[in-house]
This record gives structure tokens, sequence and C-alpha cells, in this order.
């Protein structure tokens, strides 16, 4: 474990293979029932590079009008499924926030022009719980900054099985994916990468 910001926690290869390949199943089962979906940004109008589903009572969303909170999958009109219980264990075992997580929203990145820009998660109401991230698959070059968008920022290789935890004061930090390193794991059999973070949307 290291802490390298205040709040901010590295789990390198906390996932065994085991571990990573039963978490990759759980998305399978997900997104049979929620696809994942490839939003448009407000405003510009302009595609994400990363294709996006939830898991729980709340799914993050994004269309012309906002970036918000669905209890509903935006296409099919359903509700998400629930967050697996291996995931709530997971949270419970790791952040030592006394409530669930409301979210678990999932992100596919596949291919070169793959990326998450620089970027604050403020959607949410409960900013003073954590967030909980888990990689799987290709390794992602992920940036971290701090609270302002003008701060330093570094960056530093996620790979499979990684996992991180946002609490505290870095909660709020600017952070994001640069890219991919293409091929560097055949975890998922269509490739690519696949980030979860389970996040609590409601003041509890
Ligand atoms: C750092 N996901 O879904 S790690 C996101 O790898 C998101 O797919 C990236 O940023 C990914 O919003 C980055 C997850 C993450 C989530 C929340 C954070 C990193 C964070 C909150 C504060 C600082
Ligand atoms: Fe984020």
């Amino acid at each position: 474990m290291t802490t390298m910001a205040e709040g901010f926690r590295i789990l390198p290869g906390y996932l065994d293979r085991d571990g990573q390949k039963s978490i990759l199943s759980l998305v399978d089962t997900i997104a049979q029932q929620a696809p994942f979906t490839r939003y448009i940004m407000p405003r510009t109008g302009r595609p994400f590079s990363i294709d996006m589903t939830n898991a729980g009572s709340q799914g993050w969303i994004a269309d012309r009008q906002s970036y918000r909170y669905s209890p509903v999958h935006p296409v099919t009109g359903r509700p998400w499924p629930a967050i697996p219980d291996a995931l709530l264990a997971l949270w419970r075992d790791l952040t030592g926030y006394g409530h669930d997580p409301e979210c678990c929203l999932i992100n596919h990145y596949q291919g070169d022009g793959a990326k998450l820009s620089l970027h604050r998660d403020e959607d949410e109401e409960a900013k003073d719980a954590p967030i909980l991230n888990i990689s799987l698959g290709d390794t992602g070059i992920f940036r971290l900054g701090g609270p302002a968008r003008s701060d330093p920022t570094r960056s530093f290789p996620v790979e499979s099985g990684t996992v991180m935890i946002f609490a505290g004061p870095s909660r709020l930090y600017y952070h994001g994916v640069d890219r991919l390193r293409v091929g560097s794991s055949r975890l998922l059999p269509q490739g690519g990468r696949l980030n979860l973070t389970l996040r609590r949307v409601t003041v509890p």
C-alpha cells in the first residue's frame, strides 16, 4: 500500500488473476442487462471515447442536457442491475465508510484513442464519501492532479488487478486517463481496459 496524496491509496495486485476473472464475469452479467453505451457530452455534443454502463440504484449518465445520476438506463429505460455482493464486500473491507455505495460506474476503454480527460467527480451529493476504483485488463496511464485544475499533475501506470481508494481531500482531486498500453493484458477476450468505480451518490 502506498500513500501518494492526501487520502489516496493505491494497492497494485490487490486482485489476483482469479479475483480479476470473477469480477470480469460480474461485469459481463451486468452488461447483458444494461448494455454499454457511448454517451454524448453536454454542450459540445461530442461523444466520449469510452463506453459506459452502471450497476446500482443510481447510474451516472451524460447527454446533451447534463451529466447526472439516473435510476434507469437511458436506452432501455430499465433500472440498473444491483451492485454484486462481492463488490459491496470489497467496499466494506477497504473504505471503512459506514454506508454502502449506490453506484458502480463501469468504463470500457478500447484502442489507441480511448482516454478520459482531466476532470473532477462532482455530480455526487456525498462528496465526503470515498471512491473505490478497480482496474481490469490493459494497463492504463492514469493522471492525478490536485484540487485545482492548474495544479501540477503526475502520471503513472495502473495495471490489471489494482485497486485505488480516493478518500479525504483526494476525493475531489483532478484526474484522468491519458491512454492505454494496448495489448498489455489478455484478461479481456476482446482486449481493452475495464474500470469500475464504486460511489456513494446521496447523503446517507
Ligand atoms: C481520483 N475513471 O469514472 S480512475 C471516472 O480509470 C474516472 O476509468 C477513471 O475517472 C478510469 O470518473 C479514473 C477512477 C477515479 C474515480 C474518482 C476519482 C479516480 C479519482 C476521484 C478523485 C480522484
Ligand atoms: Fe473520475
